[in-house]
């Protein structure tokens, strides 16, 4: 390296803020932190608001509803109807919205999420929640993971470091499940639920002593595609107790602030079949019901 590259790379350094993930050094020529993948975007625009930002992450298995759930959200947020109004910021935002919306108007549900970390979407939301006697501003953070990124990472730590910082950086999570999978296949999500509780347990290093209201997250578990399962509609709660009994102490003991929800977005879908037989599941018109409440609660109890 001669001195002016030298003198460039010291610049890029010196210029650039730690990431807002995991406070690693970045170079203002990062697209994306090295060791997190959190886009530099993101970090940017915080820390030029200089607030510490609300890291909100929705997990659960692959196919649990996760991007089409985090495509609705950021939709219904941008309407701005409600006491809840959010602004996104960058592009990787408005895109995960359009591609999630785009999709489910030409009656379709979005592609799969890869599984590489840097291609996964963020999402960034400055939410105003003015619901309550003062009106509080979060940086509303998350990334739409992959299933089976989870998974791997669950089963093998340290698989996917990106996963790791950011549960450890994340203040409320958003663990959804799909309401048919937990009525017929109950104790499989059950376990997934008790293997992510621990990890997060794990990971933010949570001992009995810490684990009083204050220091643990918030657990907000939603019933995605509940259009399709009308007991976790009716009473999330009892479907819980009755289907995920384990998670459910799980909760009880490790986590003080948690509550259920039941989800969906789409008002009616079907499985139909084309020509060479392969069956999918086609949405016939967008409603979304209870998309923004898990969120409302997370944010009024992280
Ligand atoms: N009936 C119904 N199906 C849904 C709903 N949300 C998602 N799905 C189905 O679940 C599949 C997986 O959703 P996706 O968001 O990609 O899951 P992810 O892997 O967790 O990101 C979709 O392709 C749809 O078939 C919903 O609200 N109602
Ligand atoms: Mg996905
Ligand atoms: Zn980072």
């Amino acid at each position: 390296m001669n001195s002016a590259e030298s003198y460039q790379s010291a610049l890029a350094y010196s210029n650039a803020p730690p990431c807002v993930c995991c406070d690693g050094q970045m170079t203002t020529l990062d697209e994306f932190c090295v060791e997190c993948q959190t886009p530099a975007e993101i970090t940017r625009s915080v820390r030029k608001r200089a607030t510490r930002p609300h890291f909100i992450s929705v997990v659960g298995p692959s196919n649990a509803g996760k991007t089409v759930f985090l495509g609705m959200l950021l939709d219904i947020l941008c309407g701005g109807a409600r006491k809840l109004k959010g602004v996104p910021n960058g592009a990787f935002s408005i895109a995960l919205q359009e591609q999630v919306i785009s999709a489910l108007e030409q009656r379709r549900f979005p592609e799969k999420t890869p599984n590489e970390s840097d291609l996964w979407k963020w999402l960034h939301c400055v939410v105003t929640d003015s619901s309550g006697k003062q009106v509080k501003q979060v940086d509303f953070v998350a990334p739409d993971f992959a299933g089976e990124a989870i998974a791997m990472e669950l089963e093998h730590a340290g698989t996917y470091p990106a996963v790791s910082h950011i549960v450890q950086r994340t203040a409320a999570f958003l663990l959804l499940c799909d309401s048919v999978e937990v009525r017929d296949n109950g104790a499989r999500e059950d376990l997934f639920a008790m293997k992510m509780g621990s990890y997060i347990t794990q990971e933010q290093g949570l001992s009995e002593i810490s684990k009083t209201r204050d220091l643990t997250p918030a657990i907000a578990v939603v019933f995605t595609k509940c259009d399709t399962c009308p007991e976790a509609a009716l009473d999330p709660r009892r479907f819980m107790a009755n289907n995920m009994p384990r998670f459910r102490d799980y909760c009880q003991y490790n986590f003080p602030r948690h509550e259920v929800f039941s989800a969906s977005v789409v008002g009616s879908s079907a499985l139909l079949s084309n020509d060479t037989g392969a069956v999918a599941r086609v949405p016939f018109h967008i409603q979304p019901r209870g998309v923004i409440e898990p969120l409302h609660w997370a944010i009024q109890n992280s």
